[in-house]
């Protein structure tokens, strides 16, 4: 039990479940000559319930009592005999129906296409390993949202930015000759999420990605991947046609360059004729752009765009924008660059957010681009890995974070609101941004969800990414716990409403096993991870506190580096009179790039959730909290009970020996040791440092910090990793 298999281990199920069950599996019923896609949804049933049910299930050409039918009506028959209600789930949808076939009871999973049935495939192994009865079944289920996608920060010459489960998963030397095996486990696995593209080099990127040798490697991943449903996108680099194309100017006005970006694209096609488009990283941490030829955005999108689009290609441009020019607030950057570029980008291009306007920390209150951009598609970008969460070792379950910014109400009017209020869309965009009756617009459904499933404003496209935690370690996500954050990821990509518990619980199931007891202890033990982990790196509204550079372990204290917003001292903005950063109308007034009602609770000490005071507002130490709390004696609370919680986890962890194989209970084991003693650095540093800046004393009975604040100042991280600032 090293993870390998990941949620997809198919245990042998009690002989309780077997025998109340058997009688809905008698045979497996698959097309005639199936396509690579079908033959992967016999072959997943096939494996599947070898192992759950502990004995081989029959392959028939017939369907008999107990018929397991799968397929579509263009590929079977006995499907197209069934009259199922395939009209209204599109390309990826599907169903899974107890059905009758000649007065005998069977079983379909239909759908309108191969990659549907594939997908309901693996809902109903699901069904399986979560132990659910296959009586009447009657289930329907189509994705929110057309791109799913992992982005993975793979370097060309094997290292992850920000990775931390080992080596990147592609072996650019043996491609595309050799095709690893676990290219296809890997398809697998993303498959059964429903996960539909990905990403395969960083962002941060290099134009040789894009020459022919390498177009030759990224064809053989896609020639894998093709029958899950997987296509392959490309990072792109702006400045291309410069680096190796030798064209002197990467100008998007420049015939010459929209020519060549115009044949490489056809030349990438050509190799793979479902390639799916471009992630570009533009004018952002010294990424090439169109800005260094005095072009907007837009323009730079849409040269891509133009040149995928006879192709049915897509451009994803990343909203993430963090020049070198000084900002006066950081977290207004991607808002004032790309708002007012709203109707300016090409039918084919989205534009990718993340989730937050800083980057990635533990707690952010949602992008205010959400909502904002009514013309452009707007797509997700959540990060899986945990950069900025404790790497591989720390137990954090990002399915509460993930929920929490998908349920975030942007209270921005929109289609769905306007629709009940006799709005349309026209005068909905000549009505901007100007509400004036404060809470008009809440509470209407407008939330971050509807934003990325692109019915709040009729979007024609619509995506959601995560930048992908996978290595080459044996476990895939470098801890056996960060599997789960793939998991929801991808689970949450295809039906955002979905809850991140009975997810918790869905892949704890899968994972290890289904026993209540069990699943109930670590069901609540990963739901309170990501607070316990705010808690002792970032309480109370604080972000971007970590070490600099590499972004382990606390540093507030840093504060000579040469750009204002590279040192955690411009984020807290503590000295002995107070803590925060002003973002009301007094201060930076990044308030107001959220609609009126939001910006008016954020703006208000009153009214603000206690959880984003300090992202918003600079208060005195003495400033009373809702716990009746001075602010100071909070945050030590604060610290202290994400200690706490650590140590709470331990002990869950501990009484789940009995559920757990050995080999994957000492690796948590071991890691909530680790986790333990650096959520009592963050706790002690912090303390430390913020008592000396406040000049406040530690609240009485409260711990001190057991070390000097010089102690935690000297600690330097074990390796450098070289990677940029921010
Ligand atoms: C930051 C990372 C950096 C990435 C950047 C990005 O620290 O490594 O390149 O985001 O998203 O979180 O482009």
């Amino acid at each position: 039990e090293d993870g390998y298999d990941l949620w997809l281990r198919y245990q042998e199920l009690p002989a309780e479940w077997r025998s109340a069950n058997a009688k809905s599996l008698r045979s497996l019923v698959a097309p005639q000559n199936p396509s690579p896609t079908l033959a992967a949804a016999r072959d997943e049933l096939s494996r599947g319930l070898r192992g759950l049910l502990g004995e081989e299930v029959r392959l028939n050409e017939k369907a008999g009592r107990g018929a397991l039918l799968i397929g579509t009506p263009a590929s079977s028959p006995l499907i197209a005999g069934l009259d199922l209600p395939l009209g209204d789930l599109g390309n990826e949808g599907y169903v899974i129906r107890s059905v009758e076939i000649g007065g005998r009871a069977a079983t379909a999973i239909a759908a309108n296409s191969d990659i549907g049935v594939l997908y309901g495939t693996f809902h109903f192994l699901r069904l399986l390993q979560t132990r659910q009865p296959l009586v009447d079944l009657a289930i329907e289920s189509r994705p929110s949202v057309q791109l799913r996608l992992l982005n993975h920060w793979d370097n060309l010459d094997g290292s992850v930015e920000r990775g931390y489960a080992g080596q990147s998963l592609w072996d650019w030397w043996k491609l595309p000759d050799y095709r690893d095996p676990r290219y296809t486990d890997y398809a697998r696995a993303n498959a059964s999420l429903g996960i539909n593209g990905t990403v395969l080099n960083n962002v941060n990127t290099n134009a040789n990605s894009l020459t022919p040798g390498y177009i030759a490697k990224t064809a053989a991943l896609a020639e894998v991947f093709r029958p899950y449903g997987i296509r392959v996108y490309l990072s792109a680099r702006f400045s291309a046609p410069v680096e190796i194309g030798s064209l002197e100017t990467a100008d998007p006005r420049d015939p010459a360059v929209r020519d060549w970006w115009k044949a490489k694209v056809d030349e990438i096609y050509k190799a793979i004729p479902d390639f799916g488009g471009f992630l570009v990283k533009a004018n952002s941490e010294g990424q090439p752009g169109p800005q260094d030829y005095g072009r907007s955005h837009a323009e730079g999108a849409n040269m891509l765009a133009e040149a995928l689009r006879p192709h049915g290609g897509a451009v994803m441009w990343r909203a993430f924008v963090y020049s070198d020019v000084n900002p006066e607030d950081r977290a207004k950057q991607a808002y004032s660059e790309f708002q007012p570029l709203d109707g300016q980008f090409a039918d084919n291009v989205l534009l990718q957010v993340k989730n937050g306007p800083i980057d990635f920390q533990p707690r952010e209150p949602f992008h205010p681009l959400f909502g904002a951009m009514p013309s452009t598609p707007l797509m997700m970008e959540f990060q899986i890995t945990k950069e900025y969460l404790g790497f591989a070792t720390h137990l954090v379950y990002v399915g509460p974070l993930y929920e929490e910014v998908l349920d975030a109400d942007t209270c921005q009017p929109s289609l769905l609101v306007g629709a009940a209020a006799g709005r349309d869309r026209p005068q909905i965009e000549a009505n901007g941004r100007s509400y004036n009756n404060e809470e008009s617009s809440c509470g209407n459904g407008a939330t971050v969800a509807r934003v990325i499933d692109g019915s709040l404003h009729n979007y024609s496209r619509t995506g959601v990414a995560g930048v992908a935690n996978i290595g080459r370690d044996r476990n895939w996500s470098g801890s056996i716990f960060n599997q789960a954050n793939w998991y929801v990821f991808g689970r949450l990509a295809w039906n955002p409403d979905l809850g991140a518990q009975e997810i918790a619980e869905e892949w704890l199931k899968m994972t290890f096993t289904a026993d209540k007891q069990f699943v109930d202890a670590a069901a609540e033990m990963m739901m309170r991870s990501r607070e316990a982990a705010v808690d002792y790196m970032t309480p109370l509204g604080l972000a971007h506190l970590m070490g600099t550079d590499h972004h382990y372990g606390p540093a507030p204290w840093v504060s000579e580096l040469p750009q204002p917003e590279w040192n955690p001292v411009y984020y807290h903005r503590a000295d002995k009179n107070g803590i925060g950063f002003d973002r009301t109308a007094e201060g930076s007034d990044a308030v107001a790039q959220y609609a009126p009602p939001v910006a008016g609770r954020f703006g208000s000490r009153a009214k603000i959730p206690e959880e984003y005071l300090l992202w918003f507002h600079h208060l005195p130490w003495d400033y009373t909290t809702s716990s009746g709390r001075i602010l100071w004696e909070e945050l030590v609370h604060r610290y202290d009970r994400g200690v706490g919680e650590v140590e709470a986890m331990q002990a869950t962890w501990a009484e789940l020996k009995p559920f757990v194989d050995p080999e994957r209970f000492a690796e948590t084991d071991s890691f909530l040791r680790i986790q333990q003693r650096e959520a009592r650095w963050w706790r002690d540093a912090s303390i430390a440092y913020f008592r000396e800046v406040s000049g406040c004393k530690l609240p009485a009975g409260v711990r001190p910090p057991e070390h000097s604040l010089e102690h935690y100042r000297s600690i330097s991280f074990p390796r450098s990793l070289g990677q940029p600032g921010g």
